[in-house]
């Protein structure tokens, strides 16, 4: 108990998350070239998981469980929907080992290890590596957002988001939702052709939550938008876009107060600036109400 509630340096738990995804790589580049690779379903047909993702997972638990036993951990493949609320009074690690199980299933280079960190209930640290682009982003709350890959020759650099304020100066993206009711089809036809039509330049998508925001981190994209995800899928990249300037919010709405309330609503916008975040929840609000009628 005295553990949970004593202050680690933040650098010392980026290390240790760092170690995480170390100790992890070795097994998602030796599997990820097989293009026969054996997965099961989960909620719905095309929502898969390997055992790379179980293997990823067991590494990343261990290493945390060895460093610091009493921390809570939040993890895709071993937590259930009803335990996925951060903890108020301690430490809890929020565990994606591979988002973008669908691009590793298919050899498609969009994958990384998500680990995001909270204390007593407010996202603190968020570390993401791509083990097949070699790239590593992590953000400190208060201290700011990093990012080293072959192009930046292995060095960190401190990374801003773009002053991009208008959908039709913007490159957005969004990934495909794994639900496809007749319901969720209207509306993400609904959100592409209201972008589309406002003139942003392209709408992209990695097929990872955590990448598309890193990416609005690192001035590649300027906004993300999903609904359908999870708390693992945009802990990390939360605290990782907010440190670079950017925005993580409600698609409808500017301010959620509660983190736990936010990261369990299964939605989420994700925005270079302010600005561009009033001006894509017009939009995304008008959707809603068109989609209720
Ligand atoms: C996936 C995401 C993807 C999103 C899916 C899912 P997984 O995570 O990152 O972008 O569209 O809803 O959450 O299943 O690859 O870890």
């Amino acid at each position: 108990m005295a553990e949970m509630m004593e202050l680690i340096p933040e650098e010392q738990l980026v290390a240790v998350a760092r170690e995480c995804c170390e100790l992890a790589t070795e097994e998602i580049k030796f599997h990820y070239a097989n293009t026969n690779k054996q997965f099961e379903t989960k909620s719905t047909a095309i929502d898969l998981v390997t055992q790379t993702d179980k293997r990823v997972e067991e590494i990343i638990i261990e290493n945390i469980k060895k460093n610091y036993p009493n921390h809570f951990i939040i993890s895709e493949e071993s937590s259930t929907q009803d335990n996925t609320n951060l903890n108020e009074n301690g430490y809890t690690w929020i565990i994606d080992p591979i988002d973008g199980t669908t691009n590793f299933v298919h050899k498609f280079p969009y994958i990384c290890i998500s680990i995001g960190i909270s204390y007593k209930g407010k996202l603190i640290i968020g570390v993401v590596y791509s083990p097949i682009l070699d790239e590593l982003f992590y953000g400190i709350k208060g201290k700011g957002s990093y990012f080293k890959s072959p192009f930046t020759n292995n060095e960190f650099i401190k990374i801003k988001t773009n002053p991009t304020k208008e959908i039709n100066k913007s490159l957005l993206s969004s990934n495909y939702p794994y639900g496809r009711t007749e319901e969720i089809l209207k509306e993400v036809e609904l959100k592409y052709g209201s972008f589309l039509r406002k003139g942003c330049r392209g709408i992209r998508g990695t097929g990872s939550a955590v990448m598309n925001m890193c990416y609005v981190a690192n001035g590649s994209l300027d906004a993300y938008f999903e609904n359908g995800i999870q708390i693992w899928d945009i802990s990390a990249g939360k605290v990782i876009v907010e440190e670079a300037g950017g925005i993580v919010c409600d698609p409808c709405e500017l301010n959620v107060e509660n983190e736990n309330t936010f990261l369990n609503n299964h939605r989420c916008l994700c925005c270079c600036n302010v600005e561009l975040a009033n001006e894509m929840i017009q939009v995304l609000k008008k959707v809603e109400e068109e989609c209720k009628q």
